[in-house]
């Protein structure tokens, strides 16, 4: 075959999830960007909650779509930052996580209710399975910083997630992060 891309390489900051060259704008979502998501929307829709920086390529499925994500520490109405969350558009497609900084929690589900939760943290890796919707917390309180790879072709269904949410929420406890049942999810099904 004729190959379609020459390759490259790029330097990643493994603490700030920076790129160097950076092949692309970095994506910040803001509290504006985040309204529907939380239990309690953002107050303040200036404030920077998490940024994606893209090395991009083809969203095809012969490509490897890979960024790094940062989320800043702090809670929204009492429930840490964290991103938005989603199922695949191409539901069976696949992802791995890696940790780069920070303290955060993995939150997974599917379509009927299950949910999962994983701690993350430097060198923490994560299989992230077709079918699961996924989302990430920062209950730390550093920037937590970590690296996404999944399949070119995937596409990220947000809707679904702000009809019904995901099946648990986890909020700063006195000691420490509390994951609960989230109230609105219309079928909450076993902790897998
Ligand atoms: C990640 C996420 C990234 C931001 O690259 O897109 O961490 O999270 P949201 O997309 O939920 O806002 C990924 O899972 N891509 O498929
Ligand atoms: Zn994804």
């Amino acid at each position: 075959m004729e190959p379609r891309l020459d390759p490259f390489v790029t330097l990643l900051d493994l603490q700030r999830g920076t790129l160097d060259p950076q092949r692309a704008d970095p994506e910040p979502r803001y509290g504006r960007d985040l309204v529907g998501f939380f239990q309690t929307d953002p107050i303040d829709p200036e404030a920077l909650i998490y940024q994606v920086r893209p090395i991009p390529v083809p969203k095809e499925q012969s490509e490897i779509q890979c960024s790094t994500t940062t989320i800043e520490p702090g809670t929204v109405d009492g429930e840490y930052h964290m991103t938005k969350g989603h199922f695949h558009v191409v539901r069976e497609r696949s992802e791995i996580y890696l940790g780069l900084a920070g303290e955060g929690l993995l939150v997974e589900a599917t379509e009927d209710g299950r949910h999962h939760t994983e701690p993350m943290s430097r060198g923490s890796l994560h299989y992230i399975p077709g079918g699961w919707a996924h989302r990430t917390v920062n209950v730390g309180a550093e920037p937590l910083t970590f690296l996404a790879a999944y399949i070119g072709d995937a596409g990220q269904d947000y809707d679904t997630i702000l009809r019904d949410g995901f099946p648990v929420v986890v909020r700063r406890g006195e000691n420490g992060p509390e994951v609960s049942q989230n109230p609105r999810h219309p079928r909450v099904g076993a902790d897998t």
